[in-house]
């Protein structure tokens, strides 16, 4: 392996490690392309499989205008979750375990076939066997969570952190397209929006990721779940609090934070 892409895994490996910010990635290295990152992301990812644990879900991010201008980046990127990043119904995340987190209201899909590269909307659909509210829980490594470049962000494993899924419904019961969407902090709304503010339909997020794997040379089996990406912008966690998330024709789901 190129040197460089194991030297910029294991630096952001022992950030997250010891909750430490550090200096984005082309601070010292401007040139720093797309495929270098998801292959630092990707070395990251292995790092964490060699220390036990598990590829889980996928994400797709900066799919929402919302989430674009919050972040000042404009193509969407993946980033791969594994389970010990799972927040289980009923479990608590705590603050001390973070950085700086945030959180964003999310569709997620459980997928029992793999997704290929250029599917149709009726494909994607097709490897969808259920839909679910969820909440992402963002981190990023990076000093005052700011970053300049998508390869920054993408190295960073797209400042992916924890996440929780609701329950699920069948496909035959929801059209995703259009599907209202409200996040509270303590009862109190702090985001909303709608789900076709994902890329216009969250199941785009599907066919995007199912190129974008391609392009890098992954894939992503039957039986993972896929977040879609957020509908708005993220809301910084700063004290312990309930995040509830409630999206139309789907299950509610509520997150407890603790400081
Ligand atoms: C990148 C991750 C974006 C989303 O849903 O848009 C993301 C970031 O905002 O730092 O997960
Ligand atoms: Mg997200």
């Amino acid at each position: 392996m190129n040197p460089l892409i194991a030297s910029f895994a294991d630096r952001l490996q022992r950030a997250r490690l010891e909750r430490r910010e550090i200096a984005r990635l082309t601070a010292d290295y401007p040139q720093l392309t797309l495929p270098e990152a998801y292959a630092i992301q990707a070395q990251g990812i292995a790092l964490r499989v060699a220390e036990g644990e598990h590829v889980m879900a996928w994400k797709m991010g900066l799919t929402s205008a919302g989430k674009r201008a919050q972040m000042n980046l404009d193509a969407p990127v993946y980033g791969v979750l594994t389970a010990a990043m799972r927040v289980d119904e009923g479990a608590v995340l705590s603050l001390a375990t973070a950085i700086h987190c945030k959180v964003e209201p999310e569709v997620a899909f459980v997928l029992n076939q793999p997704l290929r590269a250029g599917m149709s909307r009726e494909q994607a659909w097709a490897c969808v066997a259920g839909v679910a509210a969820a909440l992402e829980v963002l981190d990023s490594r990076y000093v005052g969570f700011k970053y300049f470049s998508l390869p920054d962000v993408v190295a960073d494993n797209s400042s992916s952190f924890r996440y929780a899924v609701g329950p699920l419904v069948l496909p035959s019961e929801v059209d995703v397209r259009d599907l209202a969407m409200r996040m509270t902090v303590d009862g109190a709304t702090v985001a909303q929006g709608r789900s076709s503010e994902i890329s216009g339909d969250p199941v785009v997020s599907l066919i995007q990721l199912g190129d974008l794997a391609a392009l890098y040379g992954q894939t992503v089996p039957a039986g993972t779940i896929v977040l879609s990406g957020a509908a708005t912008a993220a809301v910084a966690l700063v004290q312990a609090c309930r995040v509830g998330l409630e999206i139309e024709g789907l299950v509610g789901l509520e997150l407890t934070v603790q400081a």
